[in-house]
């Protein structure tokens, strides 16, 4: 696998794909941003999904290349979605936004900034639309280096989202370490929300500290209804899921930006 990954992320244009997954105002189910989520299509129609060959790729450093093209691909997308829609500026509405995943081995590399930087100082993205996802293992690093590259992500107009937050040693501590503008709940609490009492006070409450902290909430992993009522109701803003929408291809994407604008 190790080399024909290598292969692939010589010519990564040509061997990966992006899709996209819709994260929508839980009030009104409008289209707010999508999720970037890397896929390798294989022979015979095969598709080969990112928790087969990201663990490889940050074993083996490959994730640095590829994580970069990832980056480009998903803010030329973005680019031509913004385009799509129009200046936001007259609508009254944010811009549509791109959110992207990036691993620890990708951040702690000491040229991250510099390669985000390069890529939306070069691009039409209207600023602020860009997030990036990180996980704990980005954040556990209390380096100085890390505070620093933030601030200077943040000062490029760039979001910072911990992504599945509540899992692992996840905490609280890291909203007032670090300038989080986003928390995406992780899916083992939205799945036991319309059933268990404990669940709903644990999303419910860090709905709230968020809400004062000017953090916004992405709720992931909605399935039913009942869950995305139960969070609208307890006013979680924002959610992601198989209720709203699968990945999307690239030109499904297109056709709902189109479709819905
Ligand atoms: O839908 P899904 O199977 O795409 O994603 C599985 C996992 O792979 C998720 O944890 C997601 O964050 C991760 N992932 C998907 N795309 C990327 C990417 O471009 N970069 C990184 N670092 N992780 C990704
Ligand atoms: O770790 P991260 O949050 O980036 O992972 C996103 C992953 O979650 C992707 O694999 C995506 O396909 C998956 N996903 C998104 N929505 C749902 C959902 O409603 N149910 C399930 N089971 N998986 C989801
Ligand atoms: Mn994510
Ligand atoms: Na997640």
């Amino acid at each position: 696998l190790n080399e024909h990954l290598d292969n692939a992320v010589a010519v990564a244009d040509s061997a990966f794909a992006l899709h996209y997954q819709p994260i929508v105002d839980l009030s009104n189910g409008e289209l707010v941003a999508f999720e970037a989520l890397v896929r390798w299509p294989q022979d015979q129609r095969a598709m080969m999904m990112p928790d087969e060959f990201i663990p490889v790729a940050e074993e083996s450093g490959q994730i640095v290349r590829l994580g970069a093209w990832v980056l480009q691909r998903a803010v030329a997308d973005g680019e031509g979605w913004q385009r799509l829609r129009g200046p936001s500026a007259g609508r009254g509405v944010p811009p549509l936004r791109l959110n992207v995943n990036v691993s620890a081995r990708q951040f702690r590399e000491a040229d991250f900034v510099d390669v985000v930087r390069d890529i939306v100082r070069g691009s039409a993205l209207e600023r602020g639309s860009l997030v990036l996802e990180l996980t704990e293992s980005v954040l556990m690093n209390r380096d100085e280096r890390v505070h620093a590259d933030m601030r200077e992500l943040c000062d490029l107009g760039i979001g910072i989202a911990i992504d599945d937050f509540g899992t692992g040693y996840s905490s609280l501590s890291y909203l007032r370490e670090f300038p989080i503008s986003i928390l995406k709940i992780d899916k083992s609490f939205i799945d036991g929300l319309a059933h268990s009492a404990q669940q709903y006070a644990l999303v419910e409450g860090i709905a709230r500290i968020a809400e004062k902290l000017g953090v916004e909430v992405i709720a992931e992993g909605i399935e039913n209804t009942a869950q995305r009522d139960l969070l609208a109701e307890m006013g979680c803003p924002l959610g992601q899921g198989y209720l709203f929408s699968h990945p999307l291809s690239l030109e499904e994407a297109d056709a709902l930006v189109r479709l819905h604008g």
